[in-house]
């Protein structure tokens, strides 16, 4: 984990240059699925969709929402592969990583703008540069080998690209290995899913945190909307020694620490939100004190967002 970690953080500094422009999200929102899913066991790939009989009122479609549990859809990653459905219907949808590789793997999901195609994304990816603002990140998740991790998301109509981004163990990006696919999200018809109202929403925006509070331990469930138009965010939960401080952690964290003497490990990670992307993740956290960052970089090469002020400290109880 530690050392994925940073070579994660090495390759912004050397090769992203892509992810910090102005990204248009501007398509319309999509009809809702009529879809209630279910687990479906981690050896198969696989969308449980069941329909859900229309509803009774006379309301327009698209203007009422149900309470339902969202489609899950599984991608399983391979060393060397990723097995998720060609089509998956628009909507409430849960991205579930299932990790049936040897190492840690992480899923990370571009939503690719019109005019561009899923090989845009392997070739920007292959060349290790982030797709630009025409593929936003919509989310991303990491699991040990035989672990899975998710996150829900709301899918709107198009084509996306997902891929494990990060660089293996040998130095090699599991891009290149063939780590990545693409899928198409359809039109639905029917009641949108709504949000689960029982989490705790955190804003991230530029650069600050709104919701962030102290927390039981055990699993917590995240909300979180990226309020800006053309940052990408994230938040990481960094356990805190015996009285030290987010600011002693942090406060003049530099990229070019990384991969030498900033060593730590985080405890919980959300993944990359992308400009205006609303997701949901639930961590699990043991009590004690986090500190609470954004790391990404502003411009190229960047300023740590955590330095302009996403940074934050919380304590987890019994
Ligand atoms: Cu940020």
């Amino acid at each position: 984990m530690h050392i994925r970690f940073n070579t994660r953080y090495l390759w912004w500094v050397t090769g992203l240059a892509g992810m910090f422009i102005v990204a248009c999200g501007g398509s319309a929102p999509p009809a809702a699925p009529t879809v209630a899913a279910t687990s479906v066991p981690p050896t198969t790939v696989v969308v449980t969709v069941t329909p859900v009989p229309p509803t009774t009122t006379s309301a327009p479609a698209a203007m009422e929402q149900v309470e339902s549990e969202p489609a899950v859809v599984v991608f399983r990653v391979t060393d060397r592969s990723i097995e998720a459905p060609e089509s998956i219907p628009a909507g409430l949808t849960t991205i579930r990583l299932q990790n049936d590789g040897t190492v840690p793997h992480s899923l990370v999901v571009f939503d690719i703008d019109e005019g561009h195609t899923v090989d845009d994304v392997a070739r920007e990816l292959t060349g290790q540069f982030w797709p630009e603002s025409w593929a936003p990140a919509i989310g991303e998740v990491s699991a040990e080998p035989g672990e899975s991790n998710e996150w829900t998301v709301r899918l709107e109509k198009g084509l996306y690209a997902a891929t494990d981004w990060t660089v293996g163990p040998d130095q090699v990006p599991h891009v290149a290995r063939g780590v990545f696919t693409g899928f198409e999200v359809t039109a639905s018809e029917g009641p949108e899913i709504a949000w689960d109202s029982d989490v705790i929403e955190i804003e991230l925006g530029d650069f600050f945190f709104t919701g962030l509070q102290d927390l039981p331990a055990g699993r917590n469930t995240f909300r979180l909307v990226n309020l800006s138009d053309e940052q990408d965010h994230m938040l990481l939960f960094v356990p805190l020694g015996d009285g030290q401080t987010v600011v002693d952690m942090f406060g003049d964290y530099v990229y070019e620490r990384v991969g030498g003497t900033l060593d730590f490990e985080p405890a919980a990670e959300i993944g990359w939100i992308g400009p205006g992307q609303e997701v949901e993740y639930s961590v699990d956290l043991d009590p004690g004190n986090y500190a609470v960052v954004c790391l990404l970089p502003d411009g190229h090469p960047g300023t740590p967002h955590s330095n302009l002020g996403m940074l934050g400290q919380i304590t987890v109880s019994e």
